[in-house]
């Protein structure tokens, strides 16, 4: 008897983990390990994003770094120089790789949400965004092949 009650227990907890798992690989979080959506009527510094392709065939942000202090608001202002659709999912590596993960199976996934986006060709974006904790995320384009063609860049917050 109590064997089984172990393992309705652990059962449980298996669904509640499959639960956090999904909600972490919507990418829509309100909070999320890189921080919290910015405030539009709080001081913010403005950095300017290039996506583009290159013509040897790669995928690049211009800047591939961006330095924070911890606290500070960025408002991204996010521009697609390229041809083909690109994204701007800002988060932690880890939670980009599952959403990366999720993408593969399901490419045709948009993205408007506080820390992520999807910019057509020749469009801009913006993204405000607060740091509250030091560490090293990332921003990055997430449909299949981008990331590896190069699409990735660190934000350093200290
Ligand atoms: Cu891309």
């Amino acid at each position: 008897m109590a064997v089984r009650y172990v393992a309705v227990i652990g059962m449980i907890g298996t669904l509640a983990l499959g639960a956090t798992q999904v909600w972490a690989n919507s990418g829509g979080t309100e909070t999320s390990g890189v921080g919290e959506p910015g405030d539009a009527k709080k001081p913010a510094r403005v950095v300017l994003v290039t996506m583009r392709e290159t013509d040897d065939g790669k995928m690049v942000y211009i800047p591939v770094k961006v330095d924070v202090r911890s606290g500070e608001q960025i408002r991204f202002k996010i521009t697609n120089q390229g041809k083909n659709e690109h994204e701007f999912v800002l988060n932690t590596f880890e939670e980009n790789q599952e959403h990366k993960a999720e993408m593969a199976k399901n490419p045709g996934m948009e993205h408007d949400d506080p820390n992520n986006k999807t910019v057509a060709a020749g469009k801009t974006a913006e993204v405000l965004w607060k740091f509250t904790k030091p560490g090293t995320y990332e921003y990055a384009c997430l449909i299949p092949g981008h990331y590896e063609s190069g699409m990735r860049a660190s934000v350093v917050v200290k």
